[in-house]
């Protein structure tokens, strides 16, 4: 008998079809009464896929009295219930490191947009602008600068060692200092705001991180200083950011996560110092396969081994 999986969300097609082929599916997303399914049958589940953008909550896990293994296509933890997984003593598979170089090129690509004003320019030649006369205005040199780092994980040393082609200085803010990062450590954020040109967030969400970018870290970073945040949006004041951003105090930002995606404030839509993103930091054909694989790969090693391939606890 195949186990029975409950699946949270979409994953890609040749993933969804290969999962058929082992477990008993049921794809979530199609319950008009998804609190009425999970009463009447919520105890069948052994298995559930998730992603990291829907996670699996004390509710979810509430309904599953059966479950043993959950997958999750991401390495976001925030969204997952982690305390009730370790107490109930189900395994938690995740994809961290198969999605870092995507995340870190992004990082740069929002990097060098906001500051070279890539997005802005591509606006004002489509708007026709160009054989009008008045020129562009400049933008901000990146090489030589200052990159300062808030979370030296497995993203922030990929981002970090990106910058060596750019011939940046680079230190970091985290809540420890990171084993054998060849880096300075700064325990302030505030102080590393002030020094650095970028402060590019590379931390986990949750509640331990939330608004850790405040309006001062803001007003630290200054009139100079740009944003870049590829993590979370709850790690950012985001009202702060959009008054920081409209009232100049901060040079731009460039953003792929939001507070409550999928809506983006519509303050931000008229800014042109800011470069929006709708969550895609991961999203590449070569990555998204990688990651869909270890959610499969996770699944199979549990039920043939009892333990995950990637365990998140
Ligand atoms: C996910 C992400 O792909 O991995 C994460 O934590 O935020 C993205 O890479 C996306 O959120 C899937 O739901």
């Amino acid at each position: 008998m195949k186990p029975r999986l409950l699946q949270h969300g979409r994953l890609p097609d040749a993933t969804e079809a290969r999962l058929a082929e082992h477990y008993d599916v049921h794809p979530f997303w199609t319950e008009a009464d998804p609190a009425g399914f999970l009463a009447r049958r919520g105890s069948e589940f052994v298995a559930l896929t998730t992603r990291a953008a829907l996670g699996a909550d004390a509710a979810l896990l509430a309904a599953l009295p059966s479950l043993r293994v959950i997958s999750s296509f991401g390495v976001g933890l925030d969204k997952l219930d982690l305390d009730t997984a370790r107490r109930r003593g189900i395994a938690v598979g995740y994809t961290p490191d198969v999605l870092n170089d995507c995340v870190a090129d992004t990082a740069f690509a929002l990097l060098l947009d906001v500051s070279r004003k890539v997005s802005a320019a591509d606006r004002f030649v489509r708007r026709g602008e160009w054989p009008k006369g008045q020129p562009f205005p400049l933008a901000t040199r990146v090489s030589g600068k200052r990159l300062g780092m808030i979370g030296m994980g497995r993203i922030g040393r990929v981002i970090a060692h990106r910058s060596v082609g750019f011939d940046m200085e680079v230190r970091y803010h985290s809540r420890n200092p990171a084993e054998d990062a060849p880096y300075p450590y700064e325990p302030s954020l505030e102080a590393l705001a002030r020094w650095a040109d970028y402060l590019v967030v590379a931390t986990a969400g949750g509640p331990a991180t939330r608004h850790l970018v405040s309006a001062a870290v803001l007003d630290a970073l200054g009139p100079r200083g740009f944003l870049i945040n590829i993590a979370r949006g709850t790690v950012v004041d985001e009202a702060a950011l959009i008054d920081a951003l409209s009232q100049q105090r901060i040079a731009g930002a460039g953003l792929d996560v939001f507070e409550d995606e999928p809506n983006v404030p519509e303050a931000l839509f008229g800014l042109d110092n800011v470069v929006l993103l709708p969550h895609i930091a991961s999203a590449t054909h070569e990555t998204r396969q990688a990651m869909a694989e270890l959610v499969f790969e996770n699944l199979q090693q549990f039920f043939a081994t009892g333990a995950v391939k990637k365990s998140a606890i």
